[in-house]
């Protein structure tokens, strides 16, 4: 893993230098994606050794790194994160490789199409594109499935919607030794990395099409992801690992998704760690050996959320069915939200569960104005928009619980991925409005 994250460094500074050469359009348009960073991985070049071993029952301190030092300041938090992603990777999700040794494809005003090929093998896959009405080019989020996101929303918001199917590049109902999609036509059909992470790669195929498409139809460097329930899993993940994307929002993504596995494991009715490992390939194999026993996993979702930080992310979620394990859902935004109060963007979490319908995936009008305002905050840069907390009573959470570590003042201001901007005003809290 060092070495071949050596050589993707080599790789990724020569595609990246100068920064405004990149995408094509970035000469013309006004600069986008606050806190968004130039490259799927900025902490590929760090040293990420072995251990990380430990049992503990709360969720690990997000700040102290597997050698026992603590980090002290933000420029530290690239290299910690990369340290995250590592454990995650091993024991969660399986690993999610780099870049391909060859990506191309095409942009148009109704297609996204993603030819790959890598040590011999190749796969393709597409996706549907539809834009907003004005002129371009656009920013785009990557909508998983057909249904949860309120896809009219984000295309009134001023975002183009990609329509994703997941299954084409990881399908559901397979074996774990049988996987299948354009993933593993590439990495092999008995690989370990679950459809989480599989589905992970395609979104960052299919933003390496966007960046060396020219940038005349959608810009490369505003990419957002949504999707509900399993897709919610899935963008969750998407977003965690490509730091590319601006703005992530989950939508009720229940156990293997934004759920504290710790805390999944205790909450009432929420969907058994066993269940959501065995019911489809979602999580890497290595998570097998971890669900009756999550105090042994080195990470926990919360430090999911944190490899999202300083990026936008808005985690929405349904108290309303138990299954859904909401309340591990708000453990694990309170303990992510750590990581942006220490990197000075607690403006850039919001977490919100207080909803009236129960419905699974239903489209809801408490979500449009806040979906509205992180869309033009993080993908139009224009507007602003605090990080909010509402968490409905049903399901509330409280982090002082599940830690035994507090939260330090970092030094300094060079948060991982590029800047932690946008942040205007306003707290970020645990206040636990409403239903
Ligand atoms: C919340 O996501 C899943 C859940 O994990 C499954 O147990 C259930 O079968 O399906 C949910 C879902 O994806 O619903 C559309």
């Amino acid at each position: 893993r060092v070495w071949a994250a050596a050589v993707f460094v080599a790789v990724a500074s020569l595609a990246t230098t100068p920064l405004g050469a990149q995408a094509g359009a970035a000469d013309t348009l006004p600069p986008a994606a606050p806190a968004a960073a130039a490259v799927e991985d900025d902490g590929a070049d760090c040293q990420v050794g072995q251990g990380g071993s430990t049992s503990i029952p709360t969720l690990p301190d997000p700040f102290t790194r597997m050698d026992g030092t603590r980090i002290t300041s933000k420029a530290d938090w690239r290299c910690r994160r990369a340290e995250i992603r590592e454990l995650a990777e091993r024991t969660v999700y399986g690993q999610k490789p780099a870049r391909p040794d060859n990506v191309t494809g095409t942009v148009s005003s109704s297609r996204i199409t993603v030819n790959v090929s890598h040590q011999g093998r190749s796969s393709s896959f597409s996706a549907n594109v539809e834009l907003p009405s004005g002129t371009g080019p656009f920013p785009a989020v990557v909508v998983y499935g057909g249904f949860g996101a309120d896809t009219s929303t984000i295309k009134a918001s001023g975002a183009a919607v990609i329509s994703y199917d997941p299954f084409s590049v990881g399908r559901e109902g397979t074996a774990r030794n049988n996987k299948q999609g354009a993933f593993y036509s590439v990495y092999g059909s008995s690989s370990s990395t679950g459809l989480l992470a599989a589905w992970a790669w395609g979104v960052s195929r299919i933003i390496d099409v966007i960046e060396s498409s020219g940038g005349s139809v959608l810009t490369a460097d505003a990419t957002g992801v949504t999707g509900c329930s399993r897709y919610g899993k899935g963008a969750f993940v998407a977003g965690a690992f490509d730091q590319r994307i601006a703005l992530t929002m989950p939508i009720e993504s229940g156990s293997g998704g934004v759920g504290a596995f710790r805390s999944i494991a205790r909450e009432s009715g929420a969907q058994p760690l066993s269940s959501a490992y065995s019911e489809q390939p979602w999580l890497g194999d290595a998570f097998g050996s971890y669900t009756g026993n999550p105090a042994a996993l080195p990470v926990d979702t919360h430090q999911i959320v944190g490899m999202v930080a300083p990026r936008g992310l808005l985690i929405m979620d349904n108290p309303h069915v138990d299954w859904l394990g909401a309340r591990s859902g708000a453990v694990a935004a309170l303990g992510g939200a750590e990581v942006y109060k220490a990197l000075g963007a607690q403006n850039n979490i919001t977490y919100w569960s207080d909803v009236q319908d129960g419905n699974h995936c239903a489209v809801r009008s408490e979500w449009r104005a806040p979906l509205q305002q992180h869309i033009q905050k993080f993908l139009l840069n224009s507007g602003t928009v605090s990080g909010t907390f509402r968490i409905s009573g049903k399901k509330s959470a409280n982090l002082a619980e599940w830690r035994n570590w507090q939260t330090p003042a970092l030094t300094g201001d060079g948060a991982s991925g590029g800047t932690a901007g946008g942040t205007t005003g306003g707290t970020t809290g645990g206040t636990t409005g409403g239903t």
